[in-house]
């Protein structure tokens, strides 16, 4: 129905225009070729006046009206530590661009209405060359560009400085693919293993993980479909790759923006600054947002309560292209960690003992021994003498002190020994094999002691719980690498009796 109306609204218009024209024509037959033409000059330097009117409020009316609907104004501000100087930058430009638009908008149908033909005779006026002018019209549009093209370099720099070294940080991995992101999480050790595209076999090794590599084991692969969730005020480095067609990874509330270019990596660091809750509450302010988000449902939730971030792939890379829409939900630290310790890693659910060793060289079997996380699940399962890893307990470097983060998983802890009264447990420290081995106990030690005072502290008997430290002595990884040493450097969580 709506395209029948269209074509019968331009049918309509088209015969309009043919009988306008034939009027005109019959006018200007009667009244005289030269009279007609005058007044048809008056009629479009007016009407192009008018038009110049309409069009500059109506511009700039709609602009205002609708500025809560458009991000970067209103309450569809930023959420990333980086985005207001990106926001900033853009207001520049737009406000002297704007300022050009307007006055070139006005002098264009000013003079168009002033010197149009009204019969009269009139002299053109005849500048060869004007110094004063040339170096007016050059001199200022350049000190304009030079000054936004600094600025535009500043924040460039800015941001996209990659993470410096020794900097606290979370990585992530964005795959996009037709029609959909594949995001690997790293496991405990903070770091995603690598992967090579001739591992890839569809439907077991998709990414073509190398899970010979201890980093990978742990990685957490967050399939089409999955929500992301992302610390509040963390740095997130997200490495960006594709697998088949340029896409681009974009989160429009964080102004991040990068292409995933296959076989070049790229990648974008940024820090959330707002959870998804806080930017709920901030749109639930705007009476834009205080409507149904179903108009023909009243009894829908309303638009600031449905509310999420998120991930969009904004090249045009196929007929699925809309599909690689996905959710991010942004939370405190605390939540973050709760959320993360639930998920399982890749490898154990789909590699380890699914897949024959050797059958591919990507897995020659278990090169390191996978040590089982501390969660709700695990501790139900686990049976006297199983070791579970504390893997969210971390200390100031060199120090005995927890880290403001650990509580999460000491408040865990806690609970746990609350639910099984007969449960007692030992906790204890190890460290990597770097610097002087009695040292290294004696930090252990003091470390496991400080996770035994905290839960003391809150109410458990100590006989309950007892600590040791075994320095360097008890590796569980190759201290030769990185990942090894990071792994070495763990809390251990021991069920003596349940
Ligand atoms: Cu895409």
């Amino acid at each position: 129905m709506t395209a029948f109306f269209v074509v019968a609204c331009i049918i309509l218009f088209l015969i309009i225009a043919v009988q306008v024209g034939k009027i005109t024509e019959v006018y200007a037959r009667i009244k005289g070729e030269k009279v007609a033409q005058t007044s048809s000059n008056n009629f479009n330097g007016i009407f192009g006046m008018v038009f110049l009117v309409a069009f500059l409020l109506l511009s700039i009316g709609s602009a205002w009206y609708y500025k809560n609907y458009m991000l970067g104004y209103g309450p569809l501000h930023h959420a990333s530590k980086h985005g207001k100087s990106i926001q900033t930058l853009f207001n520049t430009t737009l406000f002297f661009t704007g300022i050009v638009f307007v006055l070139t908008q006005i002098a264009l149908f000013w003079y168009a209405y002033k010197y149009r033909d009204t019969n009269t005779k009139r002299k053109v006026l005849y500048i060869p060359h004007d110094n004063r002018l040339e170096v007016i019209w050059t001199v200022i549009p350049s000190i304009v560009m030079c000054g936004l093209v600094v600025g535009g370099l500043w924040v460039w720099n800015d941001v996209m400085a990659d993470v410096k070294e020794g900097e606290d940080y979370l990585e992530i991995e964005a795959t996009g693919y037709q029609f959909a992101w594949a995001v690997r999480y790293p496991g405990a050790d903070n770091a995603i293993g690598t992967k090579y595209f001739r591992n890839i076999v569809p439907g077991v090794n998709d990414l073509g993980v190398d899970f010979n590599d201890p980093k990978s084991q742990d990685d957490i692969l967050m399939l089409a479909g999955e929500e992301l969730v992302l610390p509040k005020g963390k740095k997130v480095r997200v490495r960006i790759t594709s697998k088949d067609v340029i896409h681009n990874f974009y989160l429009p509330h964080f102004s991040v923006k990068m292409d995933a270019i296959p076989g070049l990596p790229t990648f974008f660091v940024f820090t959330p600054t707002m959870t998804t809750e806080e930017y709920r509450q901030e749109l639930k302010k705007y009476p834009e947002y205080n409507v149904p988000e179903d108009p023909t449902d009243p009894n829908s939730p309303k638009k600031w309560e449905s509310f999420n971030f998120e991930l969009a792939c904004s090249k045009l890379c196929g007929v699925g292209h809309f599909s690689m829409r996905r959710q991010i939900r942004v939370v405190e630290q605390d939540e973050y960690n709760k959320w993360a310790a639930g998920l399982k890693p890749y490898f154990i659910e789909n590699i380890k003992g699914k897949i024959e060793p050797g059958k591919y060289s990507w897995y020659k079997g278990d090169t390191t021994a996978i040590p089982k996380e501390f969660n709700s699940q695990a501790l139900e399962t686990a049976k006297e003498g199983d070791v579970l890893e504390l893997n969210h307990i971390n200390f100031a470097t060199g120090s005995a002190n927890l880290t403001p983060e650990s509580t999460t998983e000491l408040s865990l802890i806690i609970d746990a020994l609350n639910k099984y009264p007969t449960l007692n447990v030992e906790v204890s420290g190890h460290t990597d094999n770097v610097g002087e081995a009695a040292k290294n106990k004696t930090l252990s030690e003091a470390r496991a002691k400080a996770v035994e005072d905290f839960v003391e502290k809150h109410g458990i008997d100590t006989k309950r719980i007892s600590s040791v430290g075994f320095g360097d002595s008890k590796p569980i990884a190759d201290s030769g690498t990185d990942a090894g040493r990071q792994l070495n450097r763990r809390t251990e969580f021991k069920i003596l009796s349940k």
